[in-house]
Parts: structure tokens; sequence; C-alpha cells
């Protein structure tokens, strides 16, 4: 990952023998904050947890010198320093703070972490990353001026840069996924196994399902939102009836939506979407079981490289975690955009 020379100001007031840290964010009851530590990190501080930081940001638990864990956060290297995500909030700040003095590792007079406005404004975006996998992605985007310079200079760029900086939002909005099928095609009890929690009632009683219910899967550092609904079917009453309307004015606006197919069902001819059997200890065995880790792996795997998969894909340096703003500047005109390189 290309380190933008401008995220760390040369006038920063570190020598070579102190360190020094800044909060790039505000005290209060924030999801995240971040934190800059610059100049040479004493290598016994938070119990070695910064010792090997380097340009791909990774998970650290960091320690106070009495071996207490503070925190879990994320460290990245950034110019002369390190940059932390903390967990927001006073407690974790507080701890934070007793142990940079037990480091002798003092508060710098203001020093702009991200003068340049591109990675000033693509760090805005860190307390709106949903998940541990986002929250990397932001910050090596943040890293990246050169490269979004160098696309910049090259027009015909611009249009690829789009396309595969598209997927990016869901970093931030988390795709929703419908769950859909017959009632009885176990859409309840999938949509609980993947999250983890009893979030839906389940049950032989065909129509036990009567309203939209959200769940949030999270795998390998990503999110995703997953909507169970009531089963299709005729027999019920009109209030079932109804329920199904609402459901489907739901389904449309979904990112993709997955139809199971119980065992003796008939196959769904789905406009769009993915078919999967379900109940598949009960069937032939292809398809997803509640009953089977491997298959919720799997599925949980293709919702992740369906979603997210060309993204992480490409080299770090076109790992653009681009700014909504940006991504419409640049939409509208590549000379708008140069702005955030200044
Ligand atoms: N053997 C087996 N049983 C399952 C599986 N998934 C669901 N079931 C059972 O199938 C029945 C229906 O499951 P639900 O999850 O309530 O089905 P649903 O699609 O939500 O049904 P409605 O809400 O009525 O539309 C329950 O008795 C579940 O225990 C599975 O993978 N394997
Ligand atoms: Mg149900």
């Amino acid at each position: 990952m290309p380190i933008s020379n401008d995220l760390h100001d040369s006038s920063s007031p570190a020598t070579a023998s102190a360190a020094c840290f800044q909060w790039q964010t505000a005290p209060g009851a924030a999801a995240l904050s971040l934190l800059f530590l610059d100049g040479p990190i004493p290598p016994a501080a938070f119990g070695g947890a910064l010792a090997n930081v380097d340009n791909i940001p990774r998970r650290v638990w960091l320690k106070d010198d009495t071996g207490n864990r503070i925190d879990e956060a994320m460290a990245c290297r950034e110019g002369s320093g390190c940059l932390l995500t903390l967990h927001g909030g006073p407690a974790v700040r507080r701890a934070m703070e007793q142990a940079l003095a037990a480091a002798g590792i003092k508060e710098a007079p203001a020093f702009p972490f991200g003068r340049g406005v591109f990675a000033a404004r693509t760090l805005s975006l860190l307390p709106q990353a949903r998940g541990a996998g986002a929250v990397a992605l932001v910050l090596e985007a943040a890293g990246q001026r050169e490269a979004l310079r160098r696309a910049l200079i090259e027009p015909s760029g611009i249009p690829s840069l789009l396309s595969e900086s598209s997927a990016a939002r869901y970093l931030f909005d988390p795709p929703r996924v419908q769950l859909w099928g017959p009632v009885n095609a176990g859409k309840s009890s999938l949509l609980n196994a993947l999250c983890g929690r009893p979030l839906a009632a389940v049950g032989a009683e065909p129509g036990l399902t009567r309203d939209v219910i959200e769940g949030q899967c999270e795998h390998a550092g990503f999110t995703i939102r997953l909507f169970d609904a009531p089963g299709v079917w005729t027999g019920g009453s009109e209030l079932d009836a109804e329920a199904q309307r609402l459901a489907d004015t739901w389904r449309r606006e979904a990112d993709l939506t997955i139809h199971l197919v119980p065992p003796g069902a008939e196959a769904a001819s789905p406009d769009g979407g993915w078919v999967v059997p379900s109940r598949a200890d009960e069937g032939s065995g292809a398809g997803v079981s509640i009953h089977d880790p491997a298959s919720l792996q799997a599925l949980k795997d293709r919702l992740l490289e369906h979603f997210f998969g060309a993204l992480r894909r490409l080299p770090p340096e076109r790992r653009f975690a681009l700014h909504p703003r940006l991504r419409e500047d640049l939409g509208n005109s590549p000379e708008a955009a140069r702005v955030w390189l200044d």
C-alpha cells in the first residue's frame, strides 16, 4: 500500500527520542476513537502490542503496564507513527491515557494527522464502517492518495475506479439479503443459524412468521443484513396474505433474494436471486441445512464473495473505500475531484 507522505506533517513535534500522542476524535460516547502515536514507541509499551505494526491494519490487544487488557484495537503504520482505532467511550480513553503516561508518551500539541483532504475525508468514514474488515479497508484507503492521483491523471482510469469501488458502499451500508420461500422452508431457522442468535420463532406450524425480521450476519469481519419473511402460501388467512404483500415490498428493496426450496417442493422460478435447497439433511443433501455447519459456512462464504469478493481481490492500492462525496465528484467531473488531492 502506498503511504501518503502528507499523512504526517513534517513539522510534527515528535523527535527521534520521544513519542507523543494525539486523539484524532473528540471525547464522547462515539463508536470509535482514533489515536495517532508519533515517533518511536517504546517496544514494551502496551504489552508489546505495537512492536511490529506495519502498513496493513491488523487487530492488536493493548495492555497496560500491569498486564490488564485495555481494548482490542486496529493498528496501522502511518508515516513516522502509528494510527490506532479504538472502541469509543470515556472508559477506554481514560485507560489509554493512563497507559500512555505510564509508557512516558506525552500528549502532543496539535499536529494535523491527515492534513491532506483525501485522507481526512476518507478517515471521517471510519465511525460508519461496519465490521473489522470495513475498518481495515478504510484505513488502507486513507493512505492511497498517490494511487488516487495516478488514477485521476489518467482520465480513462476513472470509470474503472468507480466500478471497482462501487462495492465499497457495502462497507458502510451492509448489503440486504431477503430469505424467501414457502411456509416451513426453514427461513426463520436459517436466519437464526446464520446470525448465531434466536431472533425469530421457528416451528412446524405453517405461517408461524407474520412479519419481516432483521438480523445481522458477521463473517470474516464483514456485515450482511438478513431478513426473514412470512412464508409464501395460499392456505392462510387474510392477515397472512397482508403480511405477504408487505414482505414483498421489502423483498424488492433487497440487494439479493435467497429462494429456499425445501425437500419435495417445486423449485422456484425466481425473478433473479439465488435458488438454494433448504433442510438439505432431509433431502438429497445438496443445499443448506441448519444441522450442517459446513453448509452454513459455505453459504456465508458465497455471500461474502458475492458482495465483497471483487473488492477484496483487488491489489491493496486499488481498494478504494471512496467517500460518497468523492464518488459523486468523480462521476460529475474529474477536475472537481482534484481538489481532494490539494
Ligand atoms: N431437519 C431440518 N429441519 C429444519 C431445518 N430448518 C428448519 N427445520 C425445521 O422446519 C420447520 C420449519 O422451520 P421454520 O424455520 O419455522 O420455517 P419457516 O420457513 O420460517 O416457516 P414459516 O415462518 O411458517 O413460513 C421447523 O420445525 C424447523 O425445526 C433444517 O435445516 N433441517
Ligand atoms: Mg418463519
